[in-house]
């Protein structure tokens, strides 16, 4: 409501944009390549080609981007990651970031 009583109906002129976050993969001596390239592919839906060159790009540089994301979804990617690598005796890390 508006001081005077009346109801503005549009209060906002700029577009709510949800903020993104990036899901990173660490790098660490233990989760092998194979494994990373599968968590790639199975939970950030890249290719093959595309898991091997951020695959590499981990295990060469310390982190990479998996993905970019709402943050729920971000969030669940990084959940997933964890629980599957836990499930697999692999200690790979996964965060967001502020895209
Ligand atoms: N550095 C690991 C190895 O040599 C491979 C690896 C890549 C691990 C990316 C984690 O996020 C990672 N087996």
């Amino acid at each position: 409501m508006q001081p005077d009583g009346a109801v503005r109906e549009r209060v906002k002129t700029k577009k709510q944009e949800p903020k993104l976050f990036k899901v990173l993969l660490l790098n660490d001596d233990y989760t092998t390549m194979e494994f990373v390239i599968e968590v790639l592919e199975s939970v950030f839906q890249k290719s093959p080609a595309e898991a091997y060159r951020i695959m590499m790009a981990v295990h060469l540089g310390g982190q990479g981007i998996a993905g970019i994301y709402p943050w729920e979804v971000a969030e669940t990617k990084v959940d997933t990651v964890i629980s599957l690598a836990r499930g697999a005796g692999f200690p790979l890390k996964a965060v967001t970031e502020e895209a």
